[in-house]
């Protein structure tokens, strides 16, 4: 088994961090202009906002393995898997804001971002990025690199026609491709019990002949455990794999969810199991030093801070630029 170098957790704490941070600064920006009447379409954020509290884990633990020339394809619920594959932060914050100088001109959004810098993209709809993950893995297949994708996706697109055809496909290819299924236990407000058939979704890899892993509990070197041998195997021919993580959405599904279909004291108790609070923990009880991490969290929070910044003093795209690079 792989194990994460002291400096390896260092970054896997310093990215999840940073991750948080970014989200802890778009909560009071969304809420902007949608008050008192909750109005989705007001604000300098409009539209639907999907945050990835508590996912932090799977983000790092896989991402720590790959290059930039390696392809993510990404959710709906995108920032914390962008920030860990070193999506520019100033460029990702203006993407959200809808400002000129975003990652796609601003008119992407948080759901939208593409950075063929560092070779990562996300979707809408959910499932949609397994295929074009493929097709990067095959394309660096053909080429006679050894990059590798990554697919990430919810437990709910599990259950999608894509997921199934795409597993198929990619193991017929023994395409360099690794599945990532990031099992917060629900599909909006829909337990992964009441619309999944089988316990968990790894046991569904032997049915198109790859392996299958299960990582429980939400940690982080378990994840990059795992996702060093999935992506390893990928890397040298072995063709793909897939995962399945257990972890956690702290908040609701998009920001406004009244979350009415949590039992009794969940958030809670799953506040009670923040995978940042824990890492941090893990660290100082194997030598950290708590200024040190300090000086980390640090670090990476003024560097979010300031990409907000940026995006906020940025301008908008001109209304006579709406049409152009639009495909319709
Ligand atoms: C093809 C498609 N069907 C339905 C939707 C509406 N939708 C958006 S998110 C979501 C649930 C996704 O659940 P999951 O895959 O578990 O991801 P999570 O939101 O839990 O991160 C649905 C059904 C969509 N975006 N795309």
């Amino acid at each position: 088994m792989m194990e994460p170098t002291r400096e390896q957790m260092l970054w896997m704490y310093q990215t999840m961090v940073a991750s948080r941070h970014f989200e802890d600064l778009i909560k009071p920006a969304y809420f902007e202009g949608k008050q008192p009447v909750f109005n989705m379409a007001k604000g300098p954020l409009p539209g639907e906002m999907h945050l990835s509290d508590g996912q932090e884990p799977c983000a790092v633990g896989v991402c720590a393995h790959l290059r930039p020339t390696d392809a993510v394809t990404a959710t709906h619920r995108p920032h914390h898997i962008a920030i860990a594959k070193g999506v520019n932060l100033n460029d990702m914050a203006s993407e959200i804001f809808g400002r000129a100088n975003g990652l796609s001109g601003g008119r992407g959004g948080h759901m939208h971002l593409f950075d063929p810098r560092v070779n990562f993209c996300c979707s809408g709809i959910i499932a949609q990025g397994m295929g074009p993950a493929v097709g990067a893995a095959m394309a660096a297949k053909l080429r006679g690199r050894d990059d590798v994708a990554v697919a990430f996706i919810g437990e709910g697109a599990a259950n999608q026609g894509a997921f199934h055809e795409t597993l198929n496909l990619a193991s017929v290819w023994k395409a360099p491709v690794v599945f990532v299924i990031e099992d917060n236990a629900y599909g909006i407000s829909v337990s992964k019990r009441q619309a999944t058939a089988v316990e968990g979704n790894a046991e569904r890899a032997a049915a198109y002949a790859m392996p299958g892993h299960f990582v429980p509990d939400n940690d982080p070197d378990e994840v990059f455990r795992v996702a060093g041998e999935a992506i390893q195997r990928a890397r040298s021919g072995g063709g793909p794999s897939l995962i399945e993580i257990e972890t956690i959405r702290l908040e609701g599904h998009f920001m406004g969810d009244a979350e009415g279909y949590r039992p009794e004291g969940e958030k809670t108790s799953l506040q009670e199991k923040d995978p940042i609070t824990r890492y941090r923990a893990r660290l100082e009880s194997t030598g950290a030093a708590a200024g040190d991490l300090d000086a980390l969290e640090e670090d990476a929070r003024s560097r979010v801070a300031a990409a907000f910044d940026h995006a906020r003093q940025s301008a908008s795209p001109k209304p006579d630029d709406a049409f152009t690079t639009v495909f319709a």
